[in-house]
């Protein structure tokens, strides 16, 4: 397929469905030094977990719940992800709790998948998770007055299949493929990149594997051959012949 664009065919490809746009493993290790890698929700902010550099699986950081020594409470940590392939969810888990006071639940999808008290040090939990949307929940839970040790749960290097993570969405509720929407403003990609995959991991494939145009304001790589999608940027471009302006940005 062919789109005409500023007076000349420099594309040639289909953009896919949202399902094959999405190419990239989801992890996550909080090398970041906080929560903002992903749309984790962390609920309780009075007991809401914590980033700490004591003792990571890997790398300096890692995160640990946050309601230790307090009775009767639960430290929730919540991730939404929808997955563009089948394969293993893991993580590792250190837990150091008296067993009967304080206890660390994993959830998938409001199935428990993992339970461990006492003292665990460093391991791997692994799952299989299919495509589709997952709701990940990490739980401390604190009912009894006893504690021992550090009374809380560390999580490092959880890994899953290729995905993106998404906004929360309601605990009870089931979702279609219709009902997401991503938005991605080509802000976030880089002026002249060909086939970018950009903040979203898009992948392009091409529809007809014909020679497209060259464009003669601008050399790219492959320029000539088949290909997909150009990034231009209207301000590299002001004064142009073709006067382009995007609708929103550059
Ligand atoms: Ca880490």
């Amino acid at each position: 397929m062919k789109k005409f664009l500023f007076g000349l065919y420099i594309m040639t490809a289909w953009l896919l469905p949202l399902a094959a746009q999405v190419n990239a493993p989801l992890t996550e290790g909080w090398e970041s030094g906080d929560f903002t890698s992903h749309l984790w929700e962390r609920p309780d902010l009075q007991y809401s977990w914590e980033i700490t550099s004591e003792g990571a699986h890997s790398g300096r950081y890692c995160a640990r719940s946050g309601n230790y020594y307090t009775l009767n409470t639960i430290s929730v940590l919540q991730l939404s992800v929808f997955l563009t392939d089948t394969g293993t969810l893991s993580y590792y888990r250190k837990v150091f709790s008296a067993e009967g006071s304080g206890r660390f639940l994993f959830w998938l999808d409001g199935e428990l998948r993992d339970s461990l008290a006492g003292y665990v040090d460093w391991s791997e939990f692994q799952c299989p998770v299919a495509a589709g949307f997952h709701t990940l929940k990490f739980c401390y839970t604190k009912n009894q007055t006893k504690s021992r040790g550090s009374d809380c749960v560390w999580i490092d290097d959880l890994h899953m299949p290729s995905g993106v993570t998404i906004a929360p969405l309601p605990d009870d509720s089931t979702y279609n493929t219709e009902e997401v929407v991503i938005v991605d403003d080509i802000e976030g990609h880089e002026f002249g990149a060909v086939n970018s995959p950009g903040t979203v991991g898009w992948t392009y494939i091409d529809g007809d594997a014909a020679p497209t145009a060259t464009y003669n304001v601008l050399d790219f790589p492959n320029e000539g051959s088949p290909m997909a999608f150009v990034v231009l940027d209207d301000y590299l471009l002001v004064g142009n012949q073709y006067n382009v302006t995007a609708h929103s940005g550059h």
